[in-house]
This record gives structure tokens, C-alpha cells and sequence, in this order.
């Protein structure tokens, strides 16, 4: 299975899961499936029958809302069994709606509360430096989450020490919740800004697959890296694109059986 065609199965598992549970996030998902098909399928060392091998390189979520691609990566790549997915969001599932490391194989951080899985992303990164491993740390952080002031203490921690293993991606989508970022509150020009904090910053459009591997595959010798990923909320499915209600909206009835329809076309395209 190529990458693209990962990042389609993870799009297809989470209208499932989002239907069957009527959960959240849909949008959220679609803005990072492929992005985290890239880095799962071409980018990280993985050990499917040995989750916590110590040469794996670390994936945290740090907008952990976006779980079901998680799960659906795992579940696609070995971790666990496809099956296991159905549970989502269902009331005594492993598998919460925020990604959850209990019980879990292969997530190595429940996040959900924003700001915090940069932090531990950061601290990760400086252990394994100062025990000379070669692993590297990835850490998906939504544009809205930069609202938070731990992401910028995270981002002057890193540059002071330097954490050149480390790799922050923004999915940079310019929404949150309920809002636009710049009606939220403004970013304005985040490569600025992650440049003047030290960082490495490559900024590239994050539903591009070659744009992708290129600028994940390079880590700078000496400074932490930031890839800014433009992307689209609900990337995949039209009515779901740059389309604030599926933040929180399930895809039930019609939507779903649209969504389905839209993604089956696509399937042949990969
Ligand atoms: C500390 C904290 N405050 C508020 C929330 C509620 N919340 C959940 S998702 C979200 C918006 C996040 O926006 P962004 O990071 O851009 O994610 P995306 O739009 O890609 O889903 C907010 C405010 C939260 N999960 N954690």
C-alpha cells in the first residue's frame, strides 16, 4: 500500500467510526490523514509486533481530538485488529475519542487537552538526546493550538537545547472549533514566527504527498524542525471542506451516505 492510498483507508475508517459512534471531529481527521499516512507508510521506524521497541521513532497527537486517525493508522499498519475500530467513541471503547494511550498499542500520549503533547514531544526529544539514541519524535499540532502559550515555551525549550530529532508539524488549516484562527485569535505569519524562535521552518501544502516526504524526511543538524502544512479542514469530502460544523458534527443520514459516495469514487484514483 502506497501512502496515498493509507491516508484513503484512514479517511474511510474514520467516516465509519465517526458514524457509527456519531462522534466529533471529522474535520479534524480529514486535515491530518495525510499527513500522518506519510509519516506512518515513508517516514517513521515502526515495530507493528513490537510497539514499544526502543529504536521506534515517537508520533504524539498533540491535538488529540483527531484521534480516529490514529487509531486508524495503528489499526492499518498492525498494531491492533481493523475489527477493533467499530468500538470508537462508544462507551467503554479503548478507544476514546481523544487519542488514548491506555491499553492502546502504539500511541505513545493521550492528548486532547490542547497545548500539552508538544511539551512531552520536547521532553522526549532532549532524553533521547542525552542517551545519544538515534530515534526521532514527531509532533502534529493544530494552528488553533498555537493559542496556547505552552506550545511557545515548548518552542523556546527546544531551541535552546537544541532538539534537532525533533519535528513539530502544524496543520495549519486556519480554523478551530467553532471559528476561523483569525477571527479567534491571530497568527498572522507563523514561519515567522517559528523562525524567530530558532526553528527550522519548512512550509509546504500538507495534502501533497511528495511535499510531504521531502520536507519530513529532512531533519536539520542543529535545530528543532517545523513544518508548516497547509491544509483543508475536512479535506476529501466537498461538503465537509473549509466547512466550520464538521468540527462537531457526526456524519449521519444523507451526509454520510454523500461522504461515502464521494470517497468510494475516489478509491480508484490512488
Ligand atoms: C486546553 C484546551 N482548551 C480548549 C479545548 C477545546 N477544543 C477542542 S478542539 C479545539 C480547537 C482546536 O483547533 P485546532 O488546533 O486548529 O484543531 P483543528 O481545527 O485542526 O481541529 C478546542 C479549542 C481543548 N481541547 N483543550
Amino acid at each position: 500500500m502506497n501512502s496515498k492510498q493509507l491516508a484513503w483507508k484512514i479517511r474511510r475508517h474514520a467516516i465509519e467510526m465517526t458514524h457509527l459512534s456519531g462522534g466529533s471531529h471529522i474535520g479534524s481527521v480529514f486535515s491530518i490523514a495525510d499527513i500522518i499516512a506519510v509519516l506512518y507508510n515513508d517516514i517513521m521506524t515502526i515495530f507493528p509486533e513490537n510497539p514499544r521497541n526502543d529504536l521506534r521513532d515517537r508520533f504524539i497527537l498533540s491535538k488529540g481530538h483527531a484521534g480516529a486517525a490514529v487509531y486508524a493508522v495503528l489499526a492499518e499498519k498492525g498494531f491492533f485488529d481493523v475489527r477493533e475500530l467499530e468500538s470508537h467513541y462508544s462507551n467503554g471503547s479503548k478507544l476514546s475519542g481523544h487519542v488514548s494511550h491506555k491499553d492502546v498499542p502504539g500511541v505513545e500520549l493521550s492528548t486532547g487537552s490542547l497545548g500539552h503533547g508538544i511539551c512531552v514531544g520536547a521532553g522526549m526529544a532532549l532524553a533521547a538526546k542525552r542517551d545519544k539514541k538515534k530515534h526521532s519524535v514527531f509532533v502534529i499540532v493544530g494552528d488553533g493550538e498555537c493559542n496556547e502559550g505552552s506550545v511557545w515555551e515548548a518552542a523556546l525549550f527546544a531551541n535552546h537545547y537544541r532538539l534537532s530529532n525533533l519535528t513539530v508539524i502544524i496543520d495549519h488549516n486556519k480554523m478551530q472549533s467553532l471559528d476561523f484562527c483569525e477571527n479567534t485569535i491571530e497568527l498572522i505569519d507563523l514561519a515567522a514566527k517559528w523562525k524567530a524562535f530558532g526553528w527550522n521552518v519548512t512550509e509546504i501544502d500538507g495534502h501533497d504527498h511528495n511535499q510531504l516526504k521531502n520536507a519530513l524526511s529532512r531533519q536539520h543538524d542543529e535545530k528543532p524542525n517545523c513544518v508548516i502544512a497547509n491544509t483543508i479542514k475536512g479535506k476529501g469530502v466537498s461538503f465537509m471542506e473549509n466547512d466550520i460544523l464538521w468540527h462537531y458534527k457526526a456524519p449521519l443520514g444523507e451526509d454520510y451516505l454523500n461522504a461515502i459516495k464521494e470517497l468510494e469514487l475516489q478509491y480508484n484514483e490512488k
